[in-house]
């Protein structure tokens, strides 16, 4: 247990750096029959519990408030391999086990846990579940809540629940375990997990590719999918300006994929440009893979979709493609404070989404830098956007303080512009990094107040004390919303 400000500061604030609390303490329970006697002394003790995996989450859902009353929770002690059965294809880790440490504990086995996402040196599965995590491989496989059979969950009472079964099927009853997922450790402390695993595919091939437009982006995805069906694994898209930001930052990273993405530096080159990183997983053999992008992307620049495009020629090549794309976040982070959003849109509507956003935020905001990329083959956006540059060489200071005060000038009324248009266009203002507290007051404004009622229902149910991550995804002291019904 810590107590000493000094050593909690980690776990006090997020990994945006944008909340931080003051826990009263930050206990480490080393398995679940500790975890269940903190959850009863809580309950005693009337103190709110903050669960926290990895600390990665980008909604401020694993950091306490500054009340000074509520207890950060770690799980990073519980991070045994319990079980591996090959034959079922099923893994059961404790909850604090990294998101990469059950990728390599698959992989050793030759088999394939497939939730990829920057953060998995880490995040944990603990944190992966709680928010339902989806990453650059849900197109094919699912996100978190698809690739789990079952969990082991302390409950708000202090009981353990252990529900750890490798079912395909199990139509046995309300369904716990999903329940829990994605519920942001609002409902109970997930402890350990049954995950699904996959065999390796024999190759995987991946490939960058400039596209003329959103749309050119959103015919290509169709085309691919016809073509490749299940062996299409990945499919990111990253506008102009998120890749601009990683040779701005990160120089070194941008290097390798210049051809593609344009040399943003100097001017040399061609311009910066929207791209796509396609990913092929076949179940034969590299040449086969190949084969199958290189038809895919010749028809695709045949068709005027693609203007360039790169294949990977080795594994060095295809992990520096993915390292652009998982830069990004880090470039925009270098830059300085931005609004992030993690919207969701039918895939049909993502072409129309981005332009008559970009239009009406460019004309009202002039300057303004949309950090657009994210998962476009499940039509999730990372509809990210920074202020406008200062003129000249600002120093950091000056250039964080400009940032700052556009920020505090405009936030609400961006983050209220995006998501009125999501809403309008039938989407999700979280498609995968879940409420939180950055979002709770936005999902309230949103929701209907039957759906708010029901989530209220069932958060007194199972925490009647509302001991376990108070104020995040649903603010209780609020009235249910009047303004929509
Ligand atoms: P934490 O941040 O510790 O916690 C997240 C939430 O889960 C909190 O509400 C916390 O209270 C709760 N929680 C944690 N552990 C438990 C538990 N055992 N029981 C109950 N509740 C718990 N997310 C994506 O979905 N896709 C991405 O592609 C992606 N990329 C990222 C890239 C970067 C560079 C970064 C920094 C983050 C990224 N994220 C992404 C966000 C983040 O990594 C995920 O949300 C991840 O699942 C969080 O795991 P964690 O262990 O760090 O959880
Ligand atoms: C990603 O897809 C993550 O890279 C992070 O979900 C998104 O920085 C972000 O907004
Ligand atoms: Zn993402």
């Amino acid at each position: 247990m810590l107590t000493d400000p000094a050593t909690m500061a980690p776990h006090a604030e997020d990994w945006r750096k944008r909340y931080r609390g003051k826990p009263l303490a930050v206990v480490f329970p080393a398995n679940p029959e500790e975890v269940a006697a903190v959850v009863r002394l809580a309950g005693e003790c009337h103190i709110g519990l903050v669960p926290q995996g990895g600390n990665t989450g980008l909604s401020g859902g694993a950091t306490p408030d500054d009340s000074g009353r509520q207890v950060v929770l770690s799980l990073q002690r519980l991070r045994a391999l319990r079980a591996i059965d090959p034959i079922n294809r099923t893994i059961t880790v404790e909850a604090g086990m990294t998101l990469a440490q059950v990728q390599t504990e698959a992989e050793a086995r030759g088999l394939l846990f497939p939730l990829s996402l920057g953060a998995e040196g880490s995040a944990t599965i603990g944190g992966n579940l709680a928010t339902n995590a989806g990453g650059t491989a849900v197109l094919r496989y699912g996100n978190a809540r698809e690739l789990c059979l079952g969990l082991e969950v302390v409950t708000a009472q202090g009981e353990i629940w252990s529900g750890l079964r490798g079912l395909r099927k199990d139509n046995t009853g309300y369904d716990l375990r999903d329940l829990f997922i994605g519920s942001e450790g609002t409902l109970g402390i997930i402890t350990a997990a049954v995950l699904k695993l996959y065999p390796q595919p024999a190759a995987i091939m991946t490939a960058l590719a400039r596209v003329a437009s959103p749309t050119a982006a959103l015919e290509l995805l169709q085309f691919a999918q016809q073509r490749a069906g299940a062996m299409l694994t990945g499919f990111e898209y990253m506008a102009a300006m998120s890749t601009r930001l990683v040779a701005a930052h990160l120089g070194a990273v941008a290097k390798p994929c210049l051809q593609i993405i344009g040399d943003t530096r100097d001017g040399v080159g061609p311009q910066a440009a929207d791209t796509v990183l396609i990913e092929l997983s076949h179940p034969e053999s590299e040449s086969a893979a190949k084969e199958a992008l290189e038809t895919l992307l010749g028809h695709a620049i045949t068709q005027g979709w693609v203007e360039d495009a790169l294949v990977a020629q080795s594994g060095a090549q295809s992990a520096a493609f993915w390292r652009l794309r998982e830069s990004i976040t880090l470039a925009a982070a270098a830059d300085g404070p931005h609004v992030k959003h993690d919207i969701a849109l039918p895939i049909s509507s993502l072409p129309a989404f981005i332009a008559a956003m970009d239009e009406e935020l460019e004309q009202r905001y002039p300057g303004i830098r949309i950090i657009n990329f994210g998962h476009f083959g499940d039509g999730n956006l990372h509809y990210n956007l920074a202020p406008p540059t200062l003129e000249g060489n600002p120093d950091t200071d000056t250039r964080r303080a400009h940032y700052l005060e556009f920020l505090g000038l405009h936030e609400d009324a961006i983050r209220r512009a995006v998501h009125d248009r999501v809403m309008a266009m039938q989407g999700s203002i979280s498609a995968e990094h879940g409420l939180g507290q950055l979002r709770r007051d936005e999902a309230r404004h949103y929701k209907s107040a039957v759906e708010i009622s029901l989530m209220v229902s069932i958060k007194h149910a199972l925490d009647p004390l509302g001991i376990l991550n108070p104020g995040k995804v649903l603010c209780l002291d609020q009235s249910l919303p009047g303004d929509r019904s």
